[in-house]
C-alpha cells in the first residue's frame, strides 16, 4: 500500500559489516528517515552501529541480534537487508512474513532458482521489495544515461563497460576469497545492471572467465558480450587482478559508439562526447556527501541515491527501478554467463 506521500519512514537495517556503514550514514542523513533499529547477529557490531549514531548527533537506534523480534519489537515501515547473499532467502522471507518494505543487498541469491523463490514470496505477501543495486544510482551513470536520453550520440550501437583494477577487495571482503562465483556475481552483475539501464534487455551473451590470483575459490577476471535485444552489442570486462596505472577503483570506465557520435567517461569521471558539431568535454565526478571518504565518494553518494529512491518508491506505491522482478533479469545474465563460459557458446537468455 502507498504510504502517505511526505509521511516519515521509520527504518530498520539488519547486517552491520564492512559496507553496512555506507547505509547506516546515508539511512542517518536521508530526510525523513527515523532509523529505529540495527540488527546484527554480532551483538558488539550492531552496538558500534548505534554508537556511531549517537557520535553523529542522532537518536540511538535499538539493538537487536535477531530479525524477527527486531520486527516484532519495533514494527518499521522499510527494513535494509545488509548480509551476504546466503542469508538473504531466511531474512527477506521474515521480512515478508512480517509485510514490511525491503531493500536487500546485491548479489540477491547465490543461485537463480533462489531469486526466483525469493521473488515468489516476496509477490505472495504483497511487499515493496528492491534490490539495493547502486551501479545505475552513481551520479556519473546516470549522468551517461541522461546523455543517452537526451540524443546526444544518436542510437547505441557498440559499447564497452569497463571495471578492471587492481584494488584488495578481499581486505574489506574477506569472504569473498572462499566464494565459488567470484567476479561475476559479486562485481559483474553490476556492469550487467548497467547495460540493462543503458541499453535495455539483452537477447544473448557469450561470456569467458579467468582465474589469476592464488588462494582463492572463484574466477577473479571476466570478459562478455552481451547482444542487446535492440540490437547494440556491448562488452563488458571486469577484474579484480589488473595492475594498472592510474588505478581506476572504484570506476567504471564507458566507451559508447553511436549513429551520431562517441561517448566516454575515461579516469576521474572525464566525459568527452564526440559528434559533428565538435568535442565537448566536462567533469561528470560525483558529489561527495559531506560524511564521506574521497576514495569511496562515489560509492556512498550511490547508496544515499539508491536508498532514496527506494524510499520515495515506498512512499508513492510506485515499483522501485531495481525491484525484486527487475534485478531477476540481472541475475539471469549472470546464470547465462556462468552456463556460457562453461559450455564456450552463446547464451540465448529466453532459456535461462
Ligand atoms: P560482512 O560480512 O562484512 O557483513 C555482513 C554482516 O551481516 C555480518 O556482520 C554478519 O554478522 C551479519 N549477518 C549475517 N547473517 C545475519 C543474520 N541472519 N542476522 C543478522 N545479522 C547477520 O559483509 P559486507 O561486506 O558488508 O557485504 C554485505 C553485502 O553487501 C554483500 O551481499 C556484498 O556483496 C554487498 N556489497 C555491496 C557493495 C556495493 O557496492 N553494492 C559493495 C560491497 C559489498
Ligand atoms: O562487492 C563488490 C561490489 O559490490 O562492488 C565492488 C565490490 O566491493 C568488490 O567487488
Amino acid at each position: 500500500m502507498a504510504r502517505q506521500a511526505g509521511g516519515r519512514l521509520r527504518v530498520a537495517m539488519v547486517g552491520c559489516g564492512f559496507f553496512a556503514r555506507n547505509h547506516l550514514l546515508a539511512w542517518h542523513h536521508l530526510p525523513d528517515v527515523d532509523l529505529e533499529g540495527v540488527c546484527d547477529l554480532d551483538r558488539g557490531r550492531a552496538e558500534a552501529f548505534a554508537d556511531l549514531i549517537e557520535e553523529q548527533g542522532g537518536r540511538r537506534p535499538a539493538v537487536h541480534t535477531d530479525l524477527a523480534a527486531m520486527l516484532a519489537e519495533l514494527r518499521p515501515d522499510l527494513v535494509d537487508v545488509v548480509t551476504t547473499m546466503e542469508s538473504h532467502e531466511a531474512l527477506v522471507g521474515i521480512c515478508a512474513e512480517a509485510g514490511v518494505a525491503t531493500i536487500c543487498q546485491k548479489p540477491f541469491a547465490p543461485d537463480l532458482a533462489t531469486v526466483r523463490r525469493i521473488v515468489t514470496k516476496a509477490e505472495a505477501a504483497g511487499i515493496a521489495l528492491m534490490i539495493h543495486e547502486n551501479f545505475r544510482f552513481q551520479g556519473p551513470m546516470m549522468a551517461v544515461r541522461r546523455c543517452l536520453d537526451e540524443g546526444r550520440i544518436g542510437t547505441p550501437l557498440a559499447a564497452r563497460l569497463s571495471w578492471r583494477c587492481g584494488f584488495d577487495v578481499f581486505k574489506g571482503q574477506p569472504y569473498l576469497a572462499r566464494v565459488e562465483r567470484l567476479v561475476l556475481l559479486d562485481l559483474v552483475i553490476h556492469l550487467f545492471d548497467l547495460a540493462r539501464f543503458l541499453f535495455g534487455d539483452v537477447a544473448r551473451i557469450l561470456a569467458r572467465t579467468q582465474r589469476v590470483r592464488q588462494g582463492i575459490a572463484g574466477e577473479d577476471g571476466a570478459v562478455c558480450l552481451l547482444q542487446h535485444e535492440n540490437g547494440t552489442i556491448c562488452e563488458v570486462l571486469g577484474s579484480y587482478h589488473t595492475r594498472i596505472d592510474p588505478d581506476p577503483f572504484p570506476q567504471t570506465l564507458i566507451r559508447i559508439d553511436g549513429t551520431q557520435g562517441h561517448l566516454e567517461v575515461g579516469h576521474d569521471y572525464a566525459l568527452a562526447i564526440r559528434t559533428a558539431a565538435g568535442t565537448e568535454r566536462r567533469s561528470i565526478a560525483p558529489v561527495a556527501p559531506d560524511w564521506g571518504d574521497p576514495v569511496w565518494a562515489m560509492v556512498q553518494e550511490s547508496v544515499l541515491n539508491t536508498q532514496a529512491h527506494f524510499v520515495q518508491a515506498v512512499q508513492s506505491g510506485q515499483e522501485a527501478a531495481t525491484s525484486a522482478r527487475d534485478n531477476e533479469k540481472t541475475f539471469a545474465l549472470v546464470e547465462a554467463a556462468y552456463r556460457s563460459d562453461a559450455s564456450a557458446a552463446w547464451v540465448d537468455l529466453a532459456t535461462v
